[in-house]
C-alpha cells in the first residue's frame, strides 16, 4: 500500500520533471534529436520496463545510527569504490594499529617513569641529560614509521588523482544554495536536485534528510569523470561510502575521477559551511547498470551518444588515455 502510494508520488513528481524539461529550450533541442518516440516521459518509461527507481538497501551508503549498531556509527561506512576499499584499509589495518601501540606505549612509559622515578624512592635525583643510544632510537623508529605509513599513504595520493580516460562519462555537480544541480554534457540532460520533506522520505522508504527528489543517476562499474563546481558561494560533493569529496567553487572546475563497483543508492552531502540551508541539501547517486543508466537518459528526455561519437572523443583526447594507466600506483 505505502509503496504504490510512493509510485504514484514518484509518477507525479517524474511527470513535473518531464514538464520541465520540455519547457527549457535546451531540452528541447535535445529532445528532437534521434529516438523521440524512445524517449518517452518518466511514468511511461517506469511502467514500461526502462528505468526503475533504484531502492535503498538499509545499512549500504547510509549512516548507521548508534541504536541500530554502536560499533558501526563510529567508525567509517563500507566502501563501494576501490580507492575507498585501499584507504579504510589503510585506516584500518595501518594507521589504528599503529595509533594504538603507540599511545599505549607512550602511556606504559609515563606511568613507569612515574613511579619509578617518584621522590620516595629516589631521594637524591638522578643528574643524567644524554644517552647517545636512546637518542638514535628514538630519532630511528618513528622515521622508520613514518616512512612505511607515507607508503601507501602517498600511493593512495596518487591513485586519487589518476585521471579519467577520455571515454570516462562526464557529470557536472554543481552547487546551488541549497540544492544540487547533475548535468550530463554528454548526454544533453540536467537535473536538479532537492532534499525530499520528512513524510515524503518516509513514504519512499528512504532515510530522511538525505533522500532526494532527483538523485544523480550513474551506470556502474566504468569510468565517471566528474566536475564540481558552484554558482554561488563554496559547497562541497561528499559521498562517504564512495571515498569521495571535492570542493564545488564557484568560477572554477574541480575533476576527479569515479568507479563504482556495484549497483546502489549511495548518500552523501554539502559538506562545506554554505548558508543557513547548508544541513539540508543531501547528496544521492544512484548507479545503475548501463543499460538501465541509458533508459534513465532517455526518461529525462536526453541523448545517447553513438559509438562513432565516443570514439571521435577517444580520437581526440588519444594520448590522455595512455596517461591514465600510467601513474605511479
Ligand atoms: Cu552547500
Amino acid at each position: 500500500m505505502g509503496q504504490a502510494f510512493a509510485r504514484m508520488k514518484f509518477s507525479i513528481l517524474a511527470l513535473m520533471a518531464a514538464v520541465l524539461a520540455v519547457a527549457s529550450p535546451q531540452m528541447a533541442l535535445a529532445q528532437d534529436v534521434a529516438e523521440a518516440e524512445v524517449a518517452a516521459p518518466a511514468d511511461a518509461a517506469e511502467s514500461a520496463g526502462g528505468y526503475d527507481r533504484l531502492a535503498p538497501t538499509e545499512g549500504k551508503g547510509m549512516p548507521t545510527s548508534a541504536e541500530d549498531d554502536m560499533l558501526k556509527s563510529m567508525t567509517f561506512q563500507d566502501q563501494y569504490t576501490q580507492d575507498g576499499i585501499y584507504a579504510l584499509g589503510m585506516h584500518d589495518y595501518i594507521l589504528m594499529p599503529v595509533i594504538t601501540v603507540i599511545s599505549i606505549f607512550v602511556l606504559g612509559l609515563l606511568l613507569y617513569a612515574g613511579w619509578r622515578f617518584r621522590l620516595a624512592a629516589n631521594p637524591v635525583p638522578s643528574k643524567t641529560t644524554h644517552n647517545t643510544l636512546i637518542e638514535v632510537i628514538w630519532t630511528i623508529v618513528p622515521v622508520i614509521i613514518l616512512v612505511v605509513i607515507a607508503v601507501p599513504s602517498i600511493t593512495l595520493l596518487a591513485r586519487q588523482y589518476e585521471t579519467p580516460p577520455a571515454d570516462a562519462i562526464t557529470i557536472k555537480a554543481v552547487g546551488y544554495q541549497w540544492y544540487w544541480g547533475y548535468e550530463y554534457p554528454d548526454h544533453d540532460v540536467e537535473v536538479i536536485s532537492n532534499m525530499l520533506d520528512e513524510s515524503e522520505a518516509l513514504a519512499s522508504g528512504e532515510p530522511h534528510q538525505l533522500a532526494v527528489d532527483n538523485r544523480m543517476v550513474v551506470p556502474v562499474g566504468v569510468p565517471l569523470r566528474i566536475q564540481t563546481t558552484a554558482a554561488d558561494v563554496i559547497h562541497a560533493f561528499a559521498v562517504p561510502s564512495l571515498w569521495f569529496k571535492q570542493d564545488a567553487v564557484p568560477g572554477r572546475l574541480n575533476e576527479r575521477m569515479l568507479v563504482i563497483d556495484e549497483p546502489g543508492v549511495y548518500y552523501g552531502q554539502c559538506s562545506e559551511l554554505c548558508g543557513a540551508l547548508h544541513g539540508y541539501m543531501p547528496i544521492a547517486v544512484e548507479a545503475v547498470p548501463m543499460e538501465e543508466f541509458e533508459a534513465w537518459v532517455l526518461s529525462q528526455n536526453g541523448t545517447i551518444p553513438s559509438a562513432e561519437e565516443v570514439a571521435e572523443v577517444d580520437a581526440d583526447a588519444a594520448p590522455a588515455d595512455e596517461t591514465a594507466e600510467a601513474p605511479a600506483a
